[in-house]
């Protein structure tokens, strides 16, 4: 029996080798690892020696040999494959044992150079590896210390190994070089040094890499991580650069991002503020801290603890107002010096700095291409985002009641906030600010009952207000609680099978209503 070992990685290397000695095992190994052997006694022959062509280019050729790769991949029960080999003096290899050039560990150090990295690329490892995986009934692949134990008590007590673990040994050795390509893949995808992002687009790698660990998930008793894309979106919430504050749980991360979508939605200066994982508060004005008092104002109790977001500067002013309340996390594009000194003191704010995406909001919304993940019992769904811009003109007013310019600004307002609330979603809106959310209802009715109700607690007049629904009315019934409340013009996709009912309902209530034809689901 013969094993090749060929190790960048020299842990428990001599024990195995001689363990292997110690069964009759004839040794072959490559310089670094056949020193390291020779040097512990062990008789070894060098690669060189058995394939009779030296180490060359730097080591960049060493096993890339047929002596090598014949050895591996030979067929023993075809006797064509047996005669081929003895012809060309190709003995066989039995066990294979090697780990690759550390790349990995090699690119996650500091200053790591492109040179560095190419070199620590490693090729004739992996054509080993690959050779002697896809010959598993024959051959024995190990790529970590921590199968020498294994294999070596099958060979002491059978004098070979089971089928089951040559089998189990090939698919960790793909694995293991899937896992070393897609490394590679990644860090060269993401040099924009040379340009290699922008050449072959559609060789773009969409890989994730982690940025952190989080303390745990949604509760304390199941583990996270947050991991990005590659190649961030510019404006996405995991370019934020966290200026000061407790470190963000998985619920902070999921709840800004959704305050973060939302506030960049807005062209004018706006600001969003999120409590599980719904806008409680939204509102447009002339500058941060009046978006801010406007967007407070639907639901104070809810903004407790809350995750707000700005589309604009937090100046001194609106930092002044933001901090006589117990905020969670804090985002915007930028912050004064003079905000950043009033933070100062609230140690555990978590301030988000985010620069806006390039263009604005709707070339954003347009141009982006990102997609919506859901994982689902052994499985994902996958979808692309829900990036559909309305503009006035796509509009269709149904009922007699034609919007007033004035209406027609609230319901898009409306529009806008209802696409980042859960369904069913219900909001009534007016002078550009919400009055009331209704989020999360399995009916629609319950919806605008719930928001009729935080409104009234809020001490919001909904008499003369706007409402979005984010899917069709199925009865004329939601639209007579919205009517009750106070609304006096309504933005929803339409499409229903009763439309008809809805539109009568509507003119009945002196309601305008206009259609979307789209629809906004969000669960
Ligand atoms: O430069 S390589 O890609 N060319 C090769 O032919 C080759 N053969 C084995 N690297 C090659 N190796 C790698 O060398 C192994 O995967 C292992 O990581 C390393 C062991 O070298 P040494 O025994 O000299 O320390």
């Amino acid at each position: 029996m013969t094993a090749l070992i060929s190790v960048s990685d020299k842990t428990g290397i001599l024990e195995f080798a001689k363990e292997l000695h110690a069964l009759n095992v004839r040794l072959l190994s490559t310089g670094g690892t056949a020193k390291l052997l020779a040097d512990a006694g062990l008789p070894v022959t060098e690669v060189a020696d058995h394939t009779g062509f030296p180490e060359m280019l730097d080591g960049r050729v060493k096993t890339l040999h047929p002596k090598v790769h014949g050895g591996l991949l030979a067929r023993r029960d075809f006797p064509e494959h047996m005669a081929a080999a003895a012809q060309h003096g190709i003995t066989m290899i039995d066990i294979l044992a090697v780990n690759l050039y550390p790349f990995e560990a090699t690119v996650a150090k500091p200053g790591c150079t492109l040179e560095d990295a190419i070199e620590n690329i490693d090729i004739g490892g992996p054509a080993m590896v690959r050779s002697a995986a896809k010959n598993w009934k024959d051959v024995t692949v190990l790529t970590d210390a921590s199968q020498y134990a294994q294999v070596l008590a099958e060979l002491k007590a059978h004098g070979k190994t089971s089928d089951k673990t040559r089998f189990a040994a090939s698919v960790a050795a793909f694995n293991r070089i899937a896992q070393y390509d897609a490394a590679i893949s990644n860090y060269l995808s993401a040099r924009t040094e040379e340009g290699t992002l922008s050449e072959y687009p559609g060789q773009m790698n969409s890989s994730f890499v982690k940025v952190q660990d989080l303390r745990y998930g949604e509760n304390s008793h199941q583990t996270a991580a947050l991991y990005r894309d590659l190649h961030p979106a510019p404006g996405s919430l995991v370019t934020a650069k966290q200026l000061q504050g407790k470190e963000l749980s998985y619920n902070n991360i999921a709840d800004s991002d959704a305050a973060w979508e939302c506030v960049k939605s807005f062209d004018v200066p706006a600001c969003v503020i999120v409590k599980h994982a719904n806008p409680c508060g939204v509102a447009v004005a002339a500058n941060a801290a009046e978006a801010y008092a406007k967007a407070l104002k639907t639901d104070p109790t809810s903004a407790f603890g809350g995750i707000i977001a700005f589309n604009r500067e937090v100046d001194g002013a609106a930092a002044a107002h933001v901090s006589k309340q117990f905020v969670e996390v804090l985002m915007a594009p930028s912050f004064s010096a003079e905000a950043l000194e009033i933070f100062k003191a609230k140690v555990n704010v978590r301030l988000l700095q985010i620069d806006l995406p390039p263009g604005g909001s709707t070339p954003w919304l347009q141009g982006r291409n990102l997609g919506d993940s859901k994982r689902i019992g052994s499985g994902i769904l996958l979808q692309s985002a829900d990036n559909h811009f309305l503009k006035k003109e796509d509009l269709k007013i149904v009922t007699a009641l034609q919007p007033s310019a004035q209406q027609l600004d609230d319901l898009m307002f409306a529009w806008t906030v209802a696409q980042y609330v859960k369904s069913n979603a219900i909001v009534f809106c007016g002078g550009g600010m919400t009055l009331g959310v209704g989020a999360g209802q399995m009916s629609r009715v319950d919806s605008t009952k719930i928001a009729a109700i935080k409104a009234a607690n809020a001490g919001l007049e909904l008499k003369g207000s706007a409402v979005a629904s984010d899917a069709f009315f199925p009865f004329r019934d939601g639209v007579d609680v919205l009517a009750d409340a106070g609304a006096t013009c309504v933005i929803q996709p339409g499409g229903s099978m009763r439309d008809d009912e809805v539109i009568a309902a509507a003119n009945e209530r002196g309601l305008a209503m206009v259609f979307t034809g789209v629809r906004h689901f969000r669960h």
